[in-house]
């Protein structure tokens, strides 16, 4: 999979060099690219922004820079990318959105600062055949200065989903938002050793061995912070008791 992001923060997607998405790009599963995308101004200030049209507050990202930046970036592969642009008046971006990703065998992240980008950009990219269709997609209900740190979130839900990035002991098969039996829960509480901490001790029924009673019981744990966290989440039906 190739991922290329544009930025006029190159330096802020350094982050994707470490721990699971650096050990992705170095053993070949991904491969990331990051532009700059005042390289695709003229003038001698490197101007990417204007005043809005209409008036209003702020400013606006101007559509030539990013026009003649992604009419190159879709030069560089064999393959037809699909356009991301990241931004709070998006589409909600969640689980099932990170598992199209991931299939995908390239995106491309615009990532705007200020008001947003020109909505020209993506009318134009929607329709180019050399593009495999834009989403603009939200990571939630708040607002962040730019996109940069929307686009790390998105891709690393994205490629941890890659097969081969995780390994045996980090599966995703149990996450909160995984399909499967736990799927619509959250994720329960996790312990390990030493059994006893500060007057805390692990619950018993994990340290039973007795796999039908720990997935019982892990079930009603994940039932119970769902409730208590996240009553928007659909409940799942009760089990019985199990004594
Ligand atoms: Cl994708 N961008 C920005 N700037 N703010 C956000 C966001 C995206 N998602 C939530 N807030």
């Amino acid at each position: 999979m190739r991922i290329d992001i544009l930025t006029i923060f190159p330096s802020f997607l350094q982050p994707l060099q470490l721990s699971l998405m650096g050990r992705a790009a170095e053993s070949g599963l991904v491969d990331v690219h990051v532009h700059d995308l005042r390289q695709w101004t003229h003038d001698r200030h490197r101007t990417v922004d204007d005043t809005p049209y209409g008036g209003g507050p702020g400013m606006v990202m101007g559509p030539e820079p990013w026009g003649e930046a992604l009419d190159e970036i879709a030069t560089m592969s064999g393959d037809r990318p699909h356009l991301v642009i990241p931004t709070p008046s998006g589409r909600s971006f969640a689980q099932p959105i990170a598992r199209q990703f991931s299939t995908r065998p390239w995106l491309v992240f615009a990532c705007g600062r200020y008001e947003g980008i020109d909505a020209r950009v993506a009318t134009y990219f929607a329709n180019d055949p050399r593009w495999d269709g834009v989403g603009q997609w939200s990571i939630g209900d708040y607002v962040l200065a730019g996109g940069e740190v929307a686009a790390m979130a998105m891709i690393e839900a994205a490629v941890r989903l890659v097969p081969g990035v995780l390994g045996n002991a980090e599966s995703f098969q149990d996450d909160s938002f995984a399909d499967g039996p736990m799927s619509d829960l959250l994720e329960g509480p996790v312990f390990t050793k030493p059994v006893e901490w500060r007057g805390l001790s692990v619950p018993d029924v994990l340290l039973t061995g007795h796999h039908a009673h720990i997935r019982a019981w892990r079930l009603r744990q994940a039932q119970e912070r769902t409730a208590e966290n996240r009553p928007d989440l659909r409940p799942m039906p009760d089990l019985p008791e199990v004594n």
